[in-house]
């Protein structure tokens, strides 16, 4: 499994200031007794690392499914940098877990691609509350504070490759 070992406190890499960039939070209240820890981790992580409390805007959706949707209204209506979804998703005995993890993981994904911004995936997907309470605080660390991390990351370089633009026009390649 690809978390089974990770610790999603401890992040691999240099964390770059979070000093001027602004935030999108959107989060699920389905699994409130999860979700709320992984909100907290991440406001936690950004304010750790700079970033201003006034520059997070938090946004709560019912649940997972509707993660993407809140995502693109920051994007539409908000100046935020990036923006993080988080959620959780617990395996049941219908099939309707499949359908939320396939629609959010596309969605967010689709929604990065066209609009050129970070939209940072902090979804548990488990078979068992034991399993996520393993990975909100618990054994395993806060996947909140990987989201707010790993949007700070993409902002950074984003910001990086922004100021170093340079213009190519690769139809001329031959
Ligand atoms: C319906 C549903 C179910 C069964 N399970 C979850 C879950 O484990 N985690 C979650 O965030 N949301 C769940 N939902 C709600 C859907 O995400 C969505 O809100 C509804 O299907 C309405 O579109």
């Amino acid at each position: 499994m690809a978390t089974s070992l990770k610790n999603l406190s401890v992040f691999e890499g240099e964390v770059p200031s979070a000093r001027e960039m602004k935030f999108g939070i959107v989060v699920a209240e389905w699994n409130w007794q999860i979700t709320g820890t992984l909100l907290k981790g991440a406001i936690d992580t950004l304010k750790e690392y700079g970033c201003d409390e006034n520059d997070i805007i938090v946004k709560k959706v019912p649940g997972t499914f509707e993660l993407p949707l809140g995502a693109q209204f920051f994007a539409e209506y908000t100046d935020v940098d990036a923006v993080i979804v988080l959620g959780c998703v617990i395996q049941g005995e219908t099939r309707h877990f499949d359908f939320i993890c396939q629609g959010v993981t596309q969605g967010a994904t689709q929604l990065m691609l066209t609009w050129n911004m970070p939209v940072v995936f902090g979804v548990l997907t488990t078979e068992n509350l034991e399993q996520a309470l393993e990975r909100a605080g618990g054994r395993l660390g806060n996947k909140g504070d990987e989201a707010a991390a790993t949007a700070i990351k993409m902002v950074a370089l984003q910001n990086e490759m922004e100021a170093n633009e340079t213009t190519v026009d690769r139809r001329t390649v031959n």
